[in-house]
């Protein structure tokens, strides 16, 4: 039976950088959940009869709201949902699932690296068909429809089995319980050389892999150890956990630090890697040398032809505005375009789809290729491995060569977490009004060239999105870019990020804080952080 249920909408159902997120309690109120499916099916057309992705990180309430969106889904008109069991499915995985099998699009439940538990973090994104990211126009819509929405429909039928791969008839929909890892690890296969990072791992190859009670333990199981021969117990808190294990999943130098200890030891394997919440992030550490997100993209481009998946060169390689340039020195060699975009992974889309970049990566800690779309921290991982299985050399030799060719983009992000929502915007708003005035200031000795609010034309639809990160940029490439978190769910988070380039290799070996001393000064000078926050230092440094 279908019933169509009265309801009234909230007003804070707006879309962030990746979704809805919000705190447990939050979605735990009446309608709540449904109000948003609801919102997102109201905004889509033509999906009737068609399959939908169901899937997410194992986190609290997973398999609550997977069983709302199936009733959902079948009192809507979609034909047929795919869902990982266990409700599992990284958010790379249902990228993929989307892409290969044709769906018309996916829900992925995560709040990706944020905390998980009854009192922490949940979140709900659609994917498109492309089996990325909804873009703004569709979030947009969708934001609207919530604080319309007076009624939403759902199903009556006993929860799915989630547990058990199979086909199943619910609600006169079909359910496809599927093999979370299976596809996704056969994708990897056909990217890169599995059998030469086998023979590495036959060679005597150590490595340490921080699941971090999320997503990515299954997958990393199976195709590190089970499917390349990594020795058991390379994959670390392997179980996913709803709770993470009461960790922070964010693969950081904070959140990861055991295993950057562990990396910076005399017992150092020779290659450490961590993955996020939902898989989608990655963290690259050799032994005695962490990779910054922004390097390793610059990296994993400049050595990509040597995985048979991208063998064939480069289409182009895009990053959002706050990753540091590392990549377009790589792009301007070999030739390619480089796309400088807003920050959030469903800008990457058009350009994907178009064929116009095939790499692309963030700050953040996210990299990924067109093979789906969205980030992959796995296939960053493997990546690496290609290429260290293939260069057989250390990756601490890898990178200085790379600075020695390129020079050295010294980068780092300051985190101002948890600040009053009022005072972040004040901050923002006052840089904004100061704009016009900085260029030719001398700040710390440093002279401004120009100073903007980032506005981001789409070369594919040419859609404009604007006041998307404020950036100062100082003679001599160096630059400071201040913005404020889509992804949080308590009060703001400012970000400060540094950049210094580098060319003289005597010169790369100084301490980042020490290289940006100057910059990080001039960042205070010029936006009153302390003052406008109250906070002496930042809580993140990565
Ligand atoms: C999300 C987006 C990323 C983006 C990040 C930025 O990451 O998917 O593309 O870089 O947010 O976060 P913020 O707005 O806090 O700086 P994730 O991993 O949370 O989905």
């Amino acid at each position: 039976m279908i019933r169509t249920v009265a309801t009234k909408p909230y007003d804070d159902q707006k879309p962030g950088t990746s979704g809805l997120r919000k705190k447990v309690p939050v979605f735990q109120q009446q309608n709540y959940v449904e109000n948003f499916i609801q919102s997102v099916f109201d905004s889509l057309e033509g999906f009737e009869g068609k399959s939908l992705v169901i899937g997410g990180d194992g986190r609290y309430f997973n398999r609550e709201v997977i069983q709302i969106a199936l009733r959902m889904a079948a009192a809507n008109g979609f034909g047929k949902v795919m869902v990982g069991q266990g409700g599992i499915l990284s958010t790379p995985a249902a990228s993929n699932i989307i892409r290969k099998y044709q769906a018309f699009g996916g829900l992925v439940l995560s709040a990706s690296h944020n905390p998980g538990g009854p009192h922490e973090d949940f979140g709900i994104k659609y994917n498109a068909g492309n089996g990325g990211p909804a873009p703004e126009k569709l979030t947009d819509r969708i934001y609207a429809r919530t604080k319309v929405i007076d009624s939403y429909r759902i199903a009556d039928f006993a929860d799915v089995d989630l547990d058990t791969v199979g086909t199943f008839s619910a609600g006169g929909m079909t359910v496809e319980v599927i093999d979370p890892v299976a596809d996704y690890a056969e994708l990897m296969e056909s990217l890169f050389d599995f059998a030469a990072i086998r023979a590495m791992f036959a060679d005597g190859f150590t490595m340490a892999f921080d699941a971090m009670h999320a997503v990515t333990g299954p997958y990393a199981v199976e195709i590190l150890e089970k499917r390349l021969g990594a020795p058991m117990g390379t994959v670390r808190n392997f179980v996913p956990l709803p709770d993470f294990g009461g960790h922070h999943p964010d693969p950081n130098l904070v959140h990861a630090k055991e295993l950057y200890d562990l990396m910076m030891s005399p017992e150092a394997p020779d290659f450490g890697a961590a993955s996020d919440g939902d898989g989608d992030r990655n963290l690259i550490i050799g032994r005695g040398i962490f990779v910054t997100p922004s390097d390793s993209l610059a990296m994993l481009a400049a050595n990509a032809k040597l995985a048979p998946g991208y063998a064939g060169g480069l289409k182009g390689i895009a990053r959002s505005m706050p990753t540091s340039g590392a990549a377009d020195r790589v792009a301007a060699k070999l030739g390619i375009g480089m796309y400088e975009t807003p920050t959030g992974w469903k800008f990457f889309g058009n350009l994907l789809d178009a064929g116009m970049a095939t790499i692309c990566g963030e700050e953040s800690a996210g990299t990924g290729s067109d093979h789906v779309r969205e980030k992959d921290g796995l296939w960053a991982v493997l990546l690496w491995l290609n290429i260290l299985a293939a260069r057989k050399e250390p990756v601490k030799a890898i990178v200085e060569k790379h600075w020695a060719e390129y020079g050295r983009n010294y980068y780092s992000r300051h985190d101002y977490e948890g600040v009053e929502t009022e005072a972040a915007n004040r901050l923002i708003s006052g840089l904004r009004a100061k704009l016009s005035s900085l260029p030719g200031k001398r700040v710390r000795g440093l002279t401004v060239e120009t100073a903007d609010d980032f506005s981001y034309l789409d070369p594919v639809d040419q859609s404009v999105s604007s006041s998307q990160g404020i950036r100062v940029l100082f003679e001599g490439g160096s630059r400071v870019v201040f913005r404020l978190s889509g992804t949080g769910t308590s009060g703001a988070t400012l970000r400060v990020y540094i950049e210094r380039y580098e060319s003289d290799p005597a010169r790369h070996g100084i301490e980042t804080q020490e290289a940006l001393a100057d910059l990080i000064a001039a960042a205070e000078e010029i936006a009153g952080i302390r003052g406008a926050t109250g906070m002496a230092a930042p809580t993140v440094i990565t």
